[in-house]
This record gives structure tokens, C-alpha cells and sequence, in this order.
């Protein structure tokens, strides 16, 4: 994505997961807003950007990160939110493991009360290594974590995946976790 395309990027990704107040949206119970009105309020909050090049986002974005409702008119976020919001995503059964990339720094904190949504709604998997080892760099020395998903969904636990591919849960106990990969090249 080129420059312009990350600042949007991140822009949008900040009003639909976490702060549409701040320029005067309602999200519906769903999560989504209608485009007309993130463009208009989105420049009008001092940040121009036009219909082709949020709908090029929506697109190209490199995680596809937002999805576009049948009708195409309204936008939402696919996963990510701190805001509260019913996705309206059915449960299904998950591979046999998954994996989350975190930073070695929060492991003390995770083995005593395992994955714990922290400021979003649920806890965020990936479905590979090489993925989750980018989301644990985010947060600084990457660690990845082998999930036993399968293991979980068997004693109930429920599983979801956004549009997007990531899979979502509630909570990941710390005896469902095992080390995997370092992350590190
Ligand atoms: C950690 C990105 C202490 C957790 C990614 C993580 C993802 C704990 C951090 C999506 C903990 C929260 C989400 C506990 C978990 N004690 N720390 N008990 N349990 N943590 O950003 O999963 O690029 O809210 O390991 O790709 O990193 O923005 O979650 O390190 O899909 O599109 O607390 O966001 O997508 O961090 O990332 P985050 P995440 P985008």
C-alpha cells in the first residue's frame, strides 16, 4: 500500500474500531456506517479523502481490513474493535491449532490468566506463524503462541472468523497455550 493508502488506512481503521465519536458517527449495533456519511464527516474532520480511494482501501487493504455490506453503501470494520458491536458472525469449528503473536514482555501475564481481550472485544488469532509473528512485532519482541483450538471447541469453548480470515474468541486459558516459534529470522 503506498503511504497515502496506510494514512487512510489507519484513519479508517481508527473511527470504525474504535472512536466513530470523534468525528460524529453512529455505528449500527453491527458495527457498520453508512460511506456518504464517513466521507462526509471523515473531511470534514480535516482528513480528504474521496469515494474511489476509500473503495481502493477496501480493496487493496493488505489484511482486508474492512468489508462492504451487499448493498454497498455501507462499510464496516472486519474485526479489531474496541467499540462494542455484535458482528453477527456464526461460530464454527476452528483448525486444530491456531497461533498469537504477542511480545515477550506480556508472557509473565498470559501464563497466569492467559489471552484476555484487552482493550478490543475479543482475542485475536491467526491462522499462521508468519502472520502472528507480524502482530506480536507490533508490540515489540515477537513471541508466537501455539493455540490448542480444536482442544478448546471440544470443551465448548466457540470460535469465530471475521471476513477477513482472523479468528476470534473470548478467552484463551493459559493450559490451552503452548510455545511455538520465537518469530525471530
Ligand atoms: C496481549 C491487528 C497481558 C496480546 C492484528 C496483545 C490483529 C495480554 C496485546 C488485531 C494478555 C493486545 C489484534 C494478558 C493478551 N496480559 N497482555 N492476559 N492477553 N495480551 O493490539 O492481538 O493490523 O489489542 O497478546 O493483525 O495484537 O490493526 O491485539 O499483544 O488481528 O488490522 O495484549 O489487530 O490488526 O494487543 O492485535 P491488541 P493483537 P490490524
Amino acid at each position: 500500500m503506498s503511504d497515502g493508502a496506510v494514512k487512510l488506512s489507519k484513519f479508517v481503521s481508527y473511527i470504525l474500531r474504535h472512536k466513530p465519536e470523534s468525528i460524529g458517527l453512529v455505528l449500527d449495533a453491527e458495527g457498520w456506517a453508512r460511506i456518504d456519511e464517513l466521507l462526509e464527516k471523515g473531511n470534514a474532520s480535516g482528513v480528504s479523502f474521496g469515494r474511489d480511494e476509500l473503495l481502493e482501501l477496501v480493496a487493496n487493504s493488505d489484511k482486508k481490513r474492512f468489508s462492504l455490506s451487499e448493498d454497498g453503501l455501507r462499510i464496516r470494520a472486519a474485526q479489531g474493535h474496541s467499540v462494542e458491536v455484535t458482528l453477527g458472525l456464526e461460530a464454527r469449528e476452528p483448525p486444530s491449532v491456531l497461533y498469537h503473536g504477542t511480545a515477550t514482555r506480556f508472557l509473565d501475564a498470559i501464563l497466569v490468566k492467559g489471552l484476555t481481550p484487552q482493550s478490543r472485544q475479543q482475542v485475536h488469532l491467526s491462522v499462521d506463524v508468519a502472520t502472528a509473528t507480524k502482530v506480536g512485532q507490533r508490540h515489540g519482541k515477537p513471541v508466537v503462541l501455539v493455540v490448542g483450538a480444536q482442544q478448546m471447541f471440544a470443551k465448548g469453548f466457540r470460535f469465530f472468523q471475521a471476513d477477513n480470515g482472523v479468528w476470534l474468541t473470548d478467552h484463551v486459558p493459559p493450559q490451552f497455550l503452548r510455545f511455538g516459534e520465537t518469530g525471530e529470522a
